[in-house]
C-alpha cells in the first residue's frame, strides 16, 4: 500500500477520499479562526505523501541561458530574505457539491470547506529565480513546479504560474516552509511548497523538488487536462482542454458557516457567519445577507485582518446578527460577496455548470427552521 506511511490526521476533518487523502474541516471550526490551525487545514493530495528527509532534502533550480543552476538545501532556502504573509489557499473545487445537485460532475465532493488560511514564511520566488540567472524577459515564460510525490510510473505532481507572475516581488510567490510558525506539516507539502497569493490552490505545488523556466505551461496533467472551465454545453465526449486557459486567479467567493443547512435556529434572534475571499489580490468590499431567498438583503460585518490594496491575498470573516421577522417558520439564508472590482458572485449554479465542477462560486443559500 503506497499510502501506508501517510501521516495521522485529525478526526474533526470530514474525508472526502482516504487514498489520496481528501479532507476538509466542517463549516463551523472553519471559521472558528481568521488563521486555521494546521490540523484542520483542509487537504487535498492526489498522490501518496513522500517522507522526505529535511537533512538530505535539495531543492532544484534550473538555471537560465547564461545563469547557473542552484541545488539548495533546507540552509539555503533559509539564507535568503525570509517573507511571511497570510494567505487564504482555496481548491478550484471547492462548493463542488452544489454543481452534482445541478447535473453529475467528475471529481471530490468538496462542500464549503475546500479553502483555508494560513500564515506562510519562506523565501520569495523572485529572489530565488534571479540568484539563478532568470529575468523578466519579453516572450511567453512559464515557471514550472514539481513535486516530489508520484504515481506508480514515476510521473510527479506538476503545475506552472507565468514567469511575469513569479518574478514580480508585488506577488510575492513564496518558496515557504513555514506554516503558522512552524515547519510544514507533512500533509502540506514537508519540506517546501510554493505559495501563489490569489491564485487557485493547484499552482501551490507541495513537497517541491524541482523549478524549472519554460516558454510553455507545464505539461502536467493538472495544467493542461485539469483545472479548466467550460461552457455547460460542453460534455465529455465534446470536451476540448486545450480550448480553454488554465485556471489561475479565482472568481469572488463566499459561503455560510453558520447556522447549517437543515438546522433548527432558535426565534428572537439569529447569528449568521461565513468566509469571503477573491482571487489575484482584490479585496472583498461587501458582504450582503439575506433572510428571505434574496427578496431583502442586510450588509454583513466584516472581521479580520485590513487589507492591502491589490494584495488581499487572505479571506474575511464576516457576521450578521438580525432579528428574525416575527412569525417565520423557516429561513432561506443566502449571502453574496463583491470584491473591489465590482464583481459579484452568479445568483444561481446552473449558468456556471461545467463537467469538472470546478469555479463554484454561486450565492449560497442554507434552509434552516425556526423553533417555534
Ligand atoms: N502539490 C503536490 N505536489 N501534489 C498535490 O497533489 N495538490 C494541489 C496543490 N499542490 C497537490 C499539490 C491542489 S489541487 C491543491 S487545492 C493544494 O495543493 C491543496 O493544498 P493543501 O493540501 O495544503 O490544502
Ligand atoms: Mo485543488
Amino acid at each position: 500500500d503506497p499510502y501506508a506511511d501517510d501521516p495521522v490526521r485529525h478526526p474533526a476533518l470530514k474525508v472526502n477520499s482516504q487514498r489520496p487523502f481528501n479532507a476538509e474541516p466542517p463549516p463551523e471550526l472553519l471559521t472558528e479562526n481568521y488563521i486555521t490551525p494546521n490540523p484542520i487545514f483542509f487537504t487535498r493530495n492526489h498522490l501518496p505523501v513522500p517522507n522526505l528527509d529535511p537533512d538530505t532534502y535539495r531543492l532544484h533550480i534550473v538555471g537560465a541561458p547564461g545563469g547557473q543552476s542552484l541545488s539548495l538545501s533546507l540552509d539555503d532556502l533559509h539564507n535568503f530574505p525570509k517573507y511571511e504573509i497570510t494567505v487564504t489557499l482555496q481548491c478550484a473545487g471547492n462548493r463542488r457539491s452544489e454543481m452534482t445537485q445541478v447535473k453529475e460532475v467528475k471529481g471530490l465532493e468538496w462542500r464549503t470547506g475546500a479553502i483555508s488560511t494560513a500564515r506562510w514564511a519562506g523565501a520569495r520566488l523572485c529572489d530565488v529565480l534571479a540568484q539563478a540567472g532568470h529575468q523578466l524577459c519579453k516572450t511567453e515564460a512559464h515557471v514550472c513546479f514539481e513535486g516530489l510525490d508520484s504515481d506508480p510510473t514515476g510521473t510527479a505532481y506538476g503545475a506552472s504560474i507565468p514567469l511575469a507572475r513569479a518574478m514580480d516581488p508585488e506577488a510575492e510567490v513564496l518558496l515557504a516552509y513555514e506554516m503558522n510558525g512552524q515547519p510544514l506539516p507533512r500533509d502540506h507539502g514537508f519540506p517546501v511548497r510554493v505559495v501563489v497569493p490569489g491564485v487557485v490552490g493547484a499552482r501551490h505545488v507541495k513537497w517541491l523538488g524541482r523549478v524549472s523556466v519554460q516558454p510553455e505551461e507545464s505539461y502536467s496533467h493538472w495544467q493542461r487536462r485539469d483545472y479548466k472551465g467550460f461552457s455547460p454545453s460542453v460534455d465529455w465526449d465534446t470536451v476540448d482542454f486545450d480550448s480553454a486557459p488554465s485556471i489561475q486567479e479565482l472568481p469572488v467567493q463566499s459561503a455560510i458557516t453558520e447556522p447549517r443547512d437543515g438546522e433548527t435556529v432558535e426565534s428572537g434572534e439569529v447569528t449568521i457567519k461565513g468566509y469571503a475571499w477573491s482571487g489575484g489580490g482584490r479585496a472583498v468590499i461587501r458582504v450582503d445577507v439575506s433572510l428571505d431567498g434574496g427578496l431583502t438583503w442586510q450588509v454583513a460585518k466584516l472581521d479580520g485582518e485590513e487589507q492591502r490594496p491589490r494584495k488581499a491575498w487572505a479571506w474575511r470573516l464576516w457576521q450578521l446578527q438580525a432579528p428574525v421577522p416575527a412569525g417565520q417558520k423557516e429561513l432561506n439564508i443566502v449571502c453574496k460577496a463583491v470584491d473591489d472590482g465590482y464583481n459579484v458572485q452568479p445568483d444561481t449554479v446552473a449558468p456556471i455548470w461545467n463537467l469538472r465542477g470546478v469555479l463554484s462560486n454561486a450565492w449560497h443559500r442554507v434552509h434552516v427552521f425556526v423553533a417555534p
